[in-house]
């Protein structure tokens, strides 16, 4: 069904009632006049740094004024958790941007993207680009290193990410909008910030899909891990490795909407497992990707 500016889900079934059991709303809401403005939905793993992300948007787009703010006397506004109700994700609405935290892996992140997908639909939302902006592990760059997803890849190295419904297996298209990219790429430019195009494996799985050796439970060699590292790199141009994109864009992509993600590295595979970066430099390196989305939604308000 289409709604009020013509974009269509896919999905014949909505009936245009309908309650967001995971965000907290539903279609009684007053959604059209509250989110129909949404231009931008930017999604990371992590609660506080979306809460972070919504709060240098709010400074970077000057204090923009359709936003959802909590009751408070104080003169200094402090920006809703609208997800607080439903207690399972955290997300803001700061003008026309929302900053929604996914949580880690697909299954997680699929269930706030369906939410939020079917948000902008019954809210008569037009035109959104959807970004993920999250951490991974690099293969061979330098870490700290911010990487703009071209094509994502499943945890076997396909090109494609592959749903399950009623027990059966449909291949989904994991490539990302070229001109987001590109244009992401350039924000990271204009802000003197590394970043670079690349490949992305979006796995389903921090440990052993991932090739790591020290998870709990192993059963690969050091051999099989840098086989496995060495293939992705040569023969697919993967650049760093996480555990959403290839679910994200395929859902976009379903979706007909813009897509990209960009994901600091925090290690370098090839040289070792264990994520161990001092706090200070761990916020540093988050902070890259948030700062060239904004631009990049800065530059495109
Ligand atoms: C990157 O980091 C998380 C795991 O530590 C996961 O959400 C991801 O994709
Ligand atoms: N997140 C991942 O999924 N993998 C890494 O190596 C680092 C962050």
């Amino acid at each position: 069904m289409a709604n009020s500016k013509g974009f269509k889900l896919s999905n014949p079934h909505l009936t245009g009632e309908d309650f967001l059991y995971h965000i907290g709303l539903s279609t009684n809401d007053n959604l059209a006049q509250r989110f129909g403005d949404v231009k931008f939905i930017c999604m990371g793993g992590k609660a506080s740094r979306m809460k972070d992300f919504a709060n240098l948007i709010y400074k970077v787009l000057g204090k923009p004024k359709n936003c959802e703010f909590e009751a408070s006397d104080n003169d200094e506004p402090v920006l809703k958790d609208l997800g607080a109700s439903a207690g399972r994700y955290s997300y803001f609405k700061v003008g026309p941007v929302i900053s929604a935290n996914h949580g880690i892996g697909s299954a997680s992140m699929s269930v706030v993207l369906h939410e939020l997908l079917k948000l902008t639909h019954y809210s008569g939302c037009n035109d959104v680009t959807w970004i993920r902006i999250g951490t991974s592990g690099g293969l061979g760059i330098e870490p700290g290193t911010p990487v703009i997803t071209e094509q994502s890849y499943n945890g076997l190295l396909e090109p494609c990410y592959k749903q399950v419904a009623c027990g059966r297996e449909i291949v989904y298209d994991t490539k990302t909008t070229a001109d987001v990219a590109k244009n992401l790429l350039e924000c990271a430019k204009r802000l003197n910030l590394p970043a670079m195009f690349g490949n992305t494996v979006g796995a389903n799985d921090f440990f052993e899909e991932q090739g790591r050796l020290d998870g709990a439970l192993c059963n690969h060699t050091e051999e099989d891990k840098m086989a496995f590292l060495k293939r992705a790199h040569d023969e697919f141009g993967v650049k760093n490795m996480e555990m959403e994109s290839a679910c994200f864009t395929a859902m976009c992509n379903r979706a007909n909407t813009k897509c990209a993600v960009i994901c600091v590295t925090l290690l370098n595979r090839l040289h070792g497992d264990q994520v161990n970066v001092a706090k200070e430099v761990l916020k540093s390196w988050e902070n890259r990707p948030q700062e060239i989305v904004a631009e990049f939604i800065r530059s495109n308000c």
